[in-house]
C-alpha cells in the first residue's frame, strides 16, 4: 500500500481524522459497567494474556461480506493469542435475531460476545446479562447502549464519518440539487449516527442548495438496497445524488444504475468494500467512496475482548490497549477504541486494495 499516496489523498479529500476517541456521551467507568466480574475489577496492565479464551464474535448479519471480513480478522486474532475464535450469526441485520445468539452464547460459557449491534436498546439486556456473569462484552462497527458493553471498537471518528460523506457528495453534484441516502436498517446504531452527522452538516451555509429529498432503508439486504434505489430514482426525478454509507446499500445500488439509463446522470457515494465496488468505479458508475480496513477493525476488536477477558483493561478511559501488530490503542472517552481514518477509493488507487 502506497502510504504517501494514500495520505495526500486523505487531506485532499478532508476525510484524514484523528486516531484518538470522538467525544460526546458519558463517560465509561467501572461503576457504569454491568458489576460483571471481568468490569468490576481494577485493570491490571501486566496481566498476561490468557490462552485458551473463547470469543464468540456476532456480526450484524452473516451473509455481509463486510461483517464477515471483520469477524475473519477477529477470529485471526484470537488464534494468534491462543484461543478459540466463532462467528455465528443470524441471516437478517435484525436485533431480535441477535437476542437468540447472545443467550446461546452466554450458555455456552464464552469468555467474550463481540457484537455490532443491529439496535443499540434492544440487545442491552441481554448483553447486560451476559456481563453479569463475568462474560466480556465489546461492542464493533454498530454499538450497543453503552451501559450494556465493556468496549466499543469504533472504526473511524463517527463525527468524521458523516461529515465527509456529505462533503464527498457535494464535491460529486457541484454543491447544488437534491440528494438521498440509502441507509441499512432504520435502528442501526452506526449508520443512524452518521446519518445525524450528515444532516447537521448539510445545515451549514455552502450546503444550502442542496437538499436532502429523502432516507431509504434497504436493510443491508441486497434485493431490498437495489429496489430502494430504483424507488428513489423514479420518484424523485431530479435527484442528483445518493449516498449509501452500507457496503450492502453502495454495492446494490451501483449495480442498478450501472445497467440504467441513470448512469452518468447520478452520483453514488458512501461506504463500500474495494472488491464489491471495482468494477463499478472502472465503469465510471461510481468516481469516489471511502471504508476502512475491516480486517483491521475485527482484529482490534479481537484484541479488546481478549485483553478485557484477561482482565488487562476494563475498558475505562485512559486504559491502553496492547493491539498486536496495530500497537497500541487508548481508550477514549465512553469505552469507545478508534481504528483510524478511512481510506478514499477512486479509480487511482482501487487496485491497491483487495478486501
Ligand atoms: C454495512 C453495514 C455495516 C457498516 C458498513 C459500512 O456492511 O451496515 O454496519 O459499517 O456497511
Amino acid at each position: 500500500m502506497a502510504r504517501p499516496r494514500l495520505i495526500r489523498l486523505l487531506i485532499a479529500t478532508g476525510l484524514t481524522v484523528g486516531l484518538v476517541a470522538s467525544c460526546g456521551g458519558t463517560t465509561k467507568n467501572a461503576e457504569q459497567s454491568s458489576g460483571g466480574t471481568a468490569s468490576s475489577k481494577a485493570a491490571d496492565p501486566n496481566a498476561a494474556m490468557k490462552k485458551g479464551r473463547k470469543v464468540g464474535f456476532l456480526p450484524k448479519e452473516i451473509d455481509n461480506p463486510y461483517e464477515k471480513i471483520i469477524d475473519d480478522g477477529g477470529i485471526g486474532a484470537i488464534r494468534e493469542l491462543a484461543g478459540e475464535g466463532k462467528e455465528v450469526g443470524p441471516s437478517d441485520a435484525s436485533a431480535a435475531s441477535q437476542v437468540s445468539y447472545i443467550n446461546t452464547l452466554i450458555q455456552q460459557k464464552q469468555d467474550a460476545i463481540v457484537i455490532a449491534a443491529n439496535d443499540p436498546n434492544a440487545v442491552a439486556p441481554a448483553l447486560k446479562d451476559a456481563m453479569s456473569k463475568g462474560i466480556a462484552v465489546v461492542t464493533f462497527d454498530s454499538d450497543a447502549a453503552p451501559d450494556a458493553r465493556q468496549v466499543f471498537v469504533n472504526q473511524a471518528e463517527s463525527e468524521e464519518i458523516g461529515r465527509s460523506q456529505v462533503r464527498l457528495v457535494a464535491k460529486q453534484i457541484g454543491g447544488k440539487g437534491k440528494i438521498a441516502i440509502l441507509s441499512a436498517t432504520p435502528n442501526a446504531t452506526n449508520q443512524n449516527t452518521w446519518i445525524g452527522f450528515m444532516k447537521d452538516e448539510l445545515r451549514k451555509p455552502e450546503y444550502k442548495d442542496i437538499e436532502l429529498a429523502k432516507v431509504a432503508y434497504g436493510d443491508d439486504d441486497d434485493q431490498k438496497s437495489f429496489q430502494e434505489t430504483q424507488g428513489l430514482l423514479q420518484s424523485i426525478p431530479d435527484l442528483k445524488g445518493i449516498i449509501a454509507p452500507t457496503t450492502v446499500g453502495i454495492s446494490a445500488a451501483a449495480r442498478y444504475i450501472s445497467s440504467s439509463p441513470y448512469k452518468g446522470k447520478i452520483s453514488l457515494t458512501g461506504l463500500g468494500t474495494p472488491n464489491q465496488m471495482r468494477q463499478f468505479i472502472k465503469d465510471g458508475t461510481v468516481t469516489e467512496f471511502a471504508l476502512w480496513d475491516p480486517n483491521e477493525l475485527g482484529y482490534l476488536a479481537g484484541y479488546a475482548a481478549a485483553a478485557l477477558a484477561s482482565g488487562q483493561i476494563t475498558g475505562k478511559q485512559g486504559e491502553t490497549l496492547k493491539a498486536g501488530k496495530l500497537g497500541d490503542r487508548k481508550i477514549g472517552k465512553n469505552g469507545e477504541i478508534i481504528l483510524g481514518p478511512p481510506t478514499v477509493f477512486t479509480s487511482a488507487n482501487i487496485d491497491q486494495y483487495n478486501f
